[in-house]
Protein backbone atom coordinates (compact mmCIF):
# COMPACT_ATOMS: atom_id res chain seq x y z
CA UNK A 1 0.00 0.00 0.00
CA UNK A 2 1.65 3.06 -0.75
CA UNK A 3 0.57 6.42 0.84
CA UNK A 4 0.25 8.41 -2.18
CA UNK A 5 -1.06 7.23 -6.04
CA UNK A 6 -2.08 9.05 -8.60
CA UNK A 7 -2.34 8.78 -12.56
CA UNK A 8 -2.37 11.36 -14.82
CA UNK A 9 -4.51 12.13 -17.23
CA UNK A 10 -4.82 10.45 -21.01
CA UNK A 11 -2.43 13.91 -22.68
CA UNK A 12 0.07 12.36 -20.13
CA UNK A 13 -0.03 9.06 -21.22
CA UNK A 14 -1.47 7.92 -17.59
CA UNK A 15 1.88 8.44 -15.88
CA UNK A 16 1.73 7.14 -12.64
CA UNK A 17 3.04 8.52 -9.17
CA UNK A 18 3.72 6.34 -6.61
CA UNK A 19 4.56 7.97 -2.79
CA UNK A 20 5.77 6.30 0.16
CA UNK A 21 6.15 4.72 2.58
CA UNK A 22 4.98 1.63 1.06
CA UNK A 23 3.33 -1.25 3.57
CA UNK A 24 1.14 -4.36 3.71
CA UNK A 25 2.69 -7.59 2.75
CA UNK A 26 4.19 -6.97 -1.21
CA UNK A 27 6.97 -4.69 -0.50
CA UNK A 28 7.80 -1.66 -2.50
CA UNK A 29 9.01 -2.76 -5.47
CA UNK A 30 6.84 -0.71 -8.28
CA UNK A 31 8.90 1.89 -6.46
CA UNK A 32 12.19 0.21 -6.78
CA UNK A 33 12.29 -0.91 -10.19
CA UNK A 34 11.12 2.28 -11.03
CA UNK A 35 7.41 2.28 -12.31
CA UNK A 36 6.75 5.36 -10.81
CA UNK A 37 7.34 8.37 -13.58
CA UNK A 38 6.54 6.13 -15.97
CA UNK A 39 3.72 5.73 -18.74
CA UNK A 40 0.74 3.37 -18.91
CA UNK A 41 1.97 1.00 -22.12
CA UNK A 42 -0.29 -1.31 -23.78
CA UNK A 43 0.63 -3.62 -27.14
CA UNK A 44 -0.54 -1.05 -29.30
CA UNK A 45 1.09 2.40 -27.73
CA UNK A 46 4.92 2.06 -26.46
CA UNK A 47 5.78 4.17 -23.52
CA UNK A 48 8.31 1.86 -22.25
CA UNK A 49 12.53 2.46 -21.91
CA UNK A 50 13.11 -1.02 -23.41
CA UNK A 51 14.51 0.42 -27.01
CA UNK A 52 14.20 -3.25 -28.30
CA UNK A 53 10.59 -3.29 -28.20
CA UNK A 54 7.29 -2.95 -26.40
CA UNK A 55 7.32 -5.08 -23.39
CA UNK A 56 3.32 -4.49 -23.64
CA UNK A 57 3.17 -6.90 -26.51
CA UNK A 58 5.78 -9.58 -25.22
CA UNK A 59 4.54 -13.09 -26.18
CA UNK A 60 4.62 -14.66 -23.21
CA UNK A 61 3.57 -11.51 -20.51
CA UNK A 62 1.09 -9.83 -23.02
CA UNK A 63 -0.61 -6.91 -21.25
CA UNK A 64 -1.17 -3.11 -20.31
CA UNK A 65 1.24 -2.10 -17.27
CA UNK A 66 3.67 1.11 -15.98
CA UNK A 67 6.45 -0.49 -17.71
CA UNK A 68 10.13 0.37 -17.44
CA UNK A 69 12.45 -2.30 -19.13
CA UNK A 70 10.89 -4.92 -19.23
CA UNK A 71 8.39 -7.19 -16.87
CA UNK A 72 9.94 -6.34 -13.43
CA UNK A 73 6.67 -6.00 -10.84
CA UNK A 74 4.08 -6.49 -13.60
CA UNK A 75 1.27 -7.20 -11.46
CA UNK A 76 -0.99 -8.48 -14.69
CA UNK A 77 1.12 -10.44 -16.42
CA UNK A 78 0.91 -14.71 -17.43
CA UNK A 79 3.73 -16.14 -15.90
CA UNK A 80 4.61 -19.14 -15.40
CA UNK A 81 3.69 -20.67 -11.79
CA UNK A 82 7.54 -21.30 -10.91
CA UNK A 83 8.24 -17.76 -11.97
CA UNK A 84 5.20 -15.81 -10.41
CA UNK A 85 6.96 -15.48 -6.81
CA UNK A 86 9.30 -12.82 -7.90
CA UNK A 87 9.17 -9.91 -6.94
CA UNK A 88 6.48 -10.36 -4.16
CA UNK A 89 7.89 -13.45 -2.65
CA UNK A 90 6.80 -14.75 0.38
CA UNK A 91 3.53 -13.14 0.10
CA UNK A 92 3.31 -15.24 -3.34
CA UNK A 93 5.34 -18.37 -2.91
CA UNK A 94 6.99 -20.43 -5.36
CA UNK A 95 4.74 -22.53 -7.68
CA UNK A 96 1.50 -20.39 -6.91
CA UNK A 97 -0.70 -19.42 -9.25
CA UNK A 98 -2.09 -16.35 -9.02
CA UNK A 99 -5.86 -16.36 -10.59
CA UNK A 100 -6.64 -12.50 -10.31
CA UNK A 101 -5.37 -9.07 -8.89
CA UNK A 102 -6.99 -5.81 -7.70
CA UNK A 103 -5.33 -2.54 -7.57
CA UNK A 104 -7.69 -0.45 -5.04
CA UNK A 105 -7.77 3.21 -4.36
CA UNK A 106 -8.54 4.90 -1.47
CA UNK A 107 -9.25 8.99 -1.20
CA UNK A 108 -7.04 10.51 1.47
CA1 LIG B 1 9.84 0.43 -26.05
Amino acid sequence: MYDRFSVSDEAGKYQLSLAGPATGTLGDHMRSYDLSGMSFSTPDRDNDRNSAGNCAADSIRRGGWWFNACHRAFLNGQWSPGSWSWPWYPTVKNGTSVRGTTMMVRRH
